[in-house]
């Protein structure tokens, strides 16, 4: 054993450090265009302020709020200066590059601690926020010593436990040091909220805003939320909201006001739970509710990688009625879709497996319904190509399978009549990436693991739908509900016909089973109830 290991550590208190970037994409805007930066400023997409820098936020005294539409912003502030942030582009790159500094910032400082290296992990959340758990870097620099600790930013709340409150006195100097090193390497600014969970870290953050930081110590956590309004609380969504009040009215209680109403109508035991669990028709999710609503979380923050997820190209607008318009529309997000595709593939050396088509119609309000099928060979192997023409010819594939999905499955095409207002492609289930891949290169996927809910990653479920074809629908109301174990998973999803087990040959089965459906398979009237759905608004509302 080396000298490192065996050396003491203090006792590990949990150390979470929240980070926001400050008004992210005008911020983004603003950087590339330095004479904006007294001036008031708004990013618009289509007619919606979708932020605004403090200097219009200062001027517009709050009439200038997310998702204001841009008449009430210049009425508020006449000066504004709109900037158009419909292309997404430079903010997925400033993204990265606060990632990058983050982590190249971490690795140094665990190199300055001669213990070896240890991993410390960053949950990224949405383009601008990001988790660190710097638990072990605090007990390690506890443990080497050497300078007085003392807090760094606004204290929130007291607390008697003198473990916890040492901890988070090194990590708000962490968190200092760290926003000075991305400031000055990104010119960005932002903001950390420091505590012993995310939750409490995540509400410190907004405490004290813009460029500052705020440390959350949990003595009276619980108190502090039982006061507030359950929907400010990360991870208490509309849909809970909405079936909690629902049940409220049913049972004759006031409409739902703060996260201690919660508790008093449901943390009374296991009959209390019991209840919940039936009213979200989900036990884990009752659980997660009450725990937040009680100020209680233990959830970890989790590595989620460099690379996202999965990928959505999306559009709203006012009306399309016309195919030649929904194809041009489609192809305009297949072209967005292909060239992130391609930066996926040199960046991460990983290939989607889902592709994933959604449509809004007029009188959908705000839900679109998603369908997936899965990622026609042709695209995958395209989009990892240097060809000369590969580009193009991706484009057109990719355009060709999401209009077979709206042809098919929303009754979009020539011969219909048809007024939508949204269209989205997705790519999503990436294989692992190059070096991973490599490792495990002699594991062969199989339709059904392809098919299979995979542990902990929101799981797929699948639906049949009017039209009796098997489809996936990453959205199911209930998507922990173990899939029907009559559900097959090997039909393609375009002929029904029993594909092969291994995944290249059942994908290039529906290569093949698209390029015939555009000559055979006759427009589907649209079901008029659009059962699987989402909000597209859930992402607007996240706070
Ligand atoms: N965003 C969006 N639509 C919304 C909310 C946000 O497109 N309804 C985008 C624009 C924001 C970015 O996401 O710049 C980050 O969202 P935040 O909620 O963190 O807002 P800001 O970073 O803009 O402001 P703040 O300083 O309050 O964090
Ligand atoms: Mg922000």
């Amino acid at each position: 054993m080396s000298a490192a290991r065996k050396r003491p550590r203090a006792s590990q208190s949990r150390a979470i450090l929240a980070l926001d970037l400050d008004c992210f994409y005008a911020q983004v805007a603003i950087r590339s265009r330095p004479h904006l930066a007294n001036r008031p400023v708004v990013i618009l997409q289509k007619h919606l302020c979708v932020t605004s820098n403090y200097v219009a936020r200062r001027l517009a005294h709050g009439a200038v709020q997310k998702m204001t539409p841009v008449s009430t912003a210049l009425k508020a502030c006449p000066d504004i200066v709109c900037i158009d942030g419909s292309d997404l582009t430079p903010f997925r790159e400033a993204n990265a590059e606060v990632l990058a500094v983050i982590r190249a910032w971490l690795h140094a400082k665990v190199t300055e601690l001669g213990v070896g290296s240890f991993p410390i992990p960053c949950q990224k959340l949405g383009f601008d926020e990001v988790f660190i758990d710097v638990s072990r870097l605090v007990a390690e620099q506890v443990t080497a010593g050497g300078r007085p600790w003392e807090f760094q930013g606004h204290i929130f709340g007291r607390t008697d436990d003198d473990a916890s409150r040492r901890a988070l006195m090194v990590a708000s100097q962490l968190a200092s040091e760290l926003r000075k090193e991305i400031t000055l390497r990104t010119k960005l600014t932002l903001c950390a909220g420091i505590s012993e969970s995310k939750l409490l870290a995540k509400l410190a953050v907004n405490m004290n805003k813009p460029n500052d930081q705020t440390i959350f110590l949990s003595g009276d956590a619980a108190q502090y939320i039982a006061g507030r309004h359950p929907r400010s609380l990360p991870g208490f969504g509309y849909a809970v909201e909405g079936k909690i009040s629902a049940w409220a009215k049913r049972n004759g209680k006031e409409d739902i006001k703060t996260a201690a109403d919660v508790v008093q109508w449901f943390g009374d035991g296991k009959k209390g739970f019991a209840s919940l669990a039936k009213v979200l028709d989900n036990d884990d999710q009752a659980r997660k509710i009450l725990e937040l609503c009680q100020g209680t979380d233990t959830s970890p923050v989790i590595e989620s990688g460099d690379a996202p997820k999965s990928l959505t190209s999306m559009d709203s607008f006012r009306s399309c009625t016309k195919i030649e318009d929904a194809e041009r529309r489609v192809t305009i997000r297949a072209k967005d879709m292909v060239t992130r595709l391609r930066r996926d593939w040199e960046l991460y050396g990983r290939r989607p497996k889902t592709l994933t088509v959604g449509f809004r119609f007029r009188g959908d309000g705000y839900h679109a319904t998603m369908r997936a099928i899965p990622m026609p060979q042709e695209i995958v192997s395209l989009c990892s190509s240097k060809g000369a023409d590969a580009a193009d010819r991706s484009i057109i594939a990719l355009s060709r399978a999401a209009l077979f999905v709206l042809k098919d499955h929303a009754g979009v095409s020539a011969s219909s009549t048809f007024d939508m207002t949204l269209i989205s492609i997705g790519a999503s289930a990436f294989t692992e990436n190059k070096t991973e891949k490599n490792a495990t290169s002699t594991k062969k996927e199989t339709v059904a693991s392809f098919f299979a809910p995979k542990e902990g990653k929101g799981m797929s479920s699948v639906c049949r739908p009017p039209n009796g074809r098997l489809l996936q629908n990453r959205s199911s109301p209930n998507p922990r509900r173990p899939l029907s174990p009559n559900a097959s998973f090997s039909r393609c999803p375009i002929c029904n016909e029993v594909l092969s087990s291994l995944l290249a040959k059942a994908s290039l089965h529906v290569d093949q089973c698209l390029r015939r459906s555009e000559t055979v398979s006759p427009a589907r009237k649209r079901s008029k109830t659009a059962s699987n759905t989402f909000r597209v608004d859930t992402f607007f509302q996240r706070k």
